[in-house]
């Protein structure tokens, strides 16, 4: 029993040593070409929208701990996919081990056939280029290198099979013959000794293999782990100011510093909500990227960052919404944005009259298509390079990334960019419309409560504060927020004094209500009169709608 439970072993550390060698290599070359992520991606671009929705919607967390450990608020429906794929390989890699048991061949086959599967994946990323297969390949070799030492060894085997295994040598001098077990047993019990003379060196052998693999493997992680992260710090720069009477006017006062709860008026960069395709965070340096403007334009060119810091920047605070927001959830943020209208960019490039879509392309060749009239319907669309006073953080797509005010990020705010391309949605899709969502989708108003939270107790006593933040970016604003409790009618609350309308907007309204469980719902109205909708839509393909309703309790 032991002795196949080792074998499962030597697989799992085989598969692990093969990984980190492929991981450690991928850092050093392109982050992207390591095995398990391109795995991880492969299945998130073949995984159905359906379960998308699910995902996003099961992962997304509040916050929790687990013992002594908090986990921050966020989405963690990447770290669940990467565990999957993680334990999935897991499981082949002790099935391969334990194969190897009965034929060597075998068991190393099978590990081949799974980093063949990594491999088919690498060369599925868009960017794919034919050194990216070398992690694969490294890894392949390195764990059949490594399944293969812990195999002779445990067999007593010299490494060299053309020499005499140590079983081989007792056996001829009759030594073992009375040995417990057929010769390829290798019995280690824990704290016991080896139960044969043959195999006794190779027990030692076993141990120190597997020591060295697994410190192997841990060294190689560690360092693959230590470059990602010096690849990935943020480079240093200098943020051209905004030309003259660009800058953003000073932000009115942001309520959330005198109501707690409620979302703070401009969200800081790091608790900014992410959504995108990657599992990794993409090093995208300054210094060689280059944005192309190509398509049915008079004038094709390309801008390198350098010429882009020179253009004259404005800065504009917009509230960033993603379509897959369920009502009431967590990706929507406001930040204050510098980069350069995109108008001056399209004014440069002419396109033609038959110009529908703009194809944005980013540096992995992942693409998001804008519908061309709403572009250039007067909303001011950046190319941003700033974020709340700083360069693009990486994660919202450093160096350079679009925002266009009013339109839903999955067609509009394209990270890392590296092409623009005009042309027309009859030539040319992009990632999410070949998934089904729709081609135009303007953000839909909403309000939403971000304190009480849901199934929260509140104190009571004097009054209940309710608030959070609401936007009607394509209709002039939010103008005002209705709050109803339980049954009641709607009552107005206070609003924040407006940034702009393209920007999302803060409300609160202290309620009177007796102890017990309470549900408090709201809704925005925009500029044009018109009351958010009730009618309830799911996220896919153009968006959620409905009313934001939170049950609490008050003590
Ligand atoms: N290159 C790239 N850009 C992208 C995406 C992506 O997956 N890849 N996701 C889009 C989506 S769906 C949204 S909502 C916004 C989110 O931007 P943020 O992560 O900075 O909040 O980025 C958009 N830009
Ligand atoms: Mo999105």
């Amino acid at each position: 029993m032991a002795s196949r439970r080792l074998y499962a072993l030597f697989g799992l550390l085989s598969t692990i040593v093969g990984m980190a060698v492929g991981h450690f290599t991928a850092a050093l070359l392109n982050p992207d070409s390591s095995p398990v992520l391109a795995v991880g991606s492969g299945v998130i671009d073949r995984t159905p929208v359906s379960m998308k929705e699910w995902a996003i919607k099961t992962f997304e967390s509040d916050g929790f701990s687990v013992g002594p450990i908090d986990f921050a608020a966020r989405n963690y429906d990447k770290i669940v996919l990467i565990g999957s794929v993680f334990l999935g390989v897991a499981v082949l890699a002790l099935v391969a081990g334990l194969i190897t048991r009965i034929r060597f061949l075998f068991g190393a086959v099978m590990l081949v056939v799974l980093v063949l599967v990594a491999g088919g994946a690498v060369v599925d990323r868009p960017s794919f280029e034919v050194v990216d297969l070398l992690p694969a390949v490294l890894t392949a070799l390195a764990g059949v290198a490594s399944l293969w030492w812990l195999h002779r060894t445990a067999h007593g085997l010299p490494l060299d099979p053309r020499a005499k295994s140590s079983v081989e040598v007792a056996k001829a001098e009759g030594a073992a013959a009375s040995a417990a077990g057929p010769d390829d047993e290798v019995v280690i019990s824990p704290g016991g000794g080896a139960t044969s003379t043959g195999p006794r060196p190779s027990r030692r052998g076993v141990l120190i293999a597997a020591g060295v693999l697994t410190a192997a493997a841990a060294v190689l992680g560690g360092a693959g782990r230590f470059i990602g992260n010096l690849r990935a710090r943020a480079e240093d720069i200098a943020l051209p100011s905004p030309a003259a009477g660009e800058a953003a006017p000073a932000l009115p006062t942001d309520l959330s510093t005198k109501y707690a709860g409620i979302s703070p008026l401009q969200v800081p960069n790091k608790d900014f909500y992410r959504v995108d395709t990657r599992l990794d965070t993409p090093v995208v340096p300054s210094d060689g990227w280059t944005l192309k403007i190509t398509g049915d334009v008079e004038e094709e060119f390309e801008i390198t960052f350098e010429e882009l810091l020179e253009m004259p920047m404005v800065e504009r605070d917009i509230t960033l919404t993603c379509v897959s927001n369920s009502v009431g959830g967590k990706y929507v943020g406001g930040a204050r944005w510098l980069g350069v209208p995109l108008q001056q960019i399209i004014d440069r490039a002419k396109p033609g009259s038959g110009v529908d879509q703009m194809v944005a392309t980013d540096f992995d060749g992942m693409t998001i298509g804008t519908p061309y009239d709403l572009l250039t319907d007067g909303r001011e669309a950046l190319l941003a390079v700033g974020m709340n006073g700083e360069a693009l953080p990486r994660e919202h797509g450093f160096p350079a990334r679009i925002v266009v005010p009013g339109l839903y990020g999955f067609i509009s705010a394209t990270k890392w960019v590296t092409e623009l391309n005009f042309t027309t949605y009859a030539d040319t899709e992009s990632y999410w419309t070949e998934r089904g969502w729709d081609d135009v989708a303007p953000i839909k108003p909403s309000a939403r409560i971000d304190t009480p939270r849901s199934l929260t107790t509140v104190q009571g006593g004097a009054k209940v504060l309710v608030g959070g933040v609401a936007w009607a970016q394509n209709d002039g604003g939010v103008t005002k927020v209705q709050v109803k409790v339980d049954g009641g009618e709607w009552i107005d609350a206070e609003n924040g004094e407006e940034v702009n309308s393209v920007y999302w907007r803060q409300w609160f309204a202290e309620v009177e209500v007796d102890s017990g469980q309470h549900t408090v719902a709201a809704r925005c109205i925009d500029a044009n009169g018109d009351t958010q909708t009730d009618v309830r839509a799911e996220p896919f393909p153009g968006g959620s709608s409905g009313i934001h309703s939170v049950l609490f309790t008050v003590a």
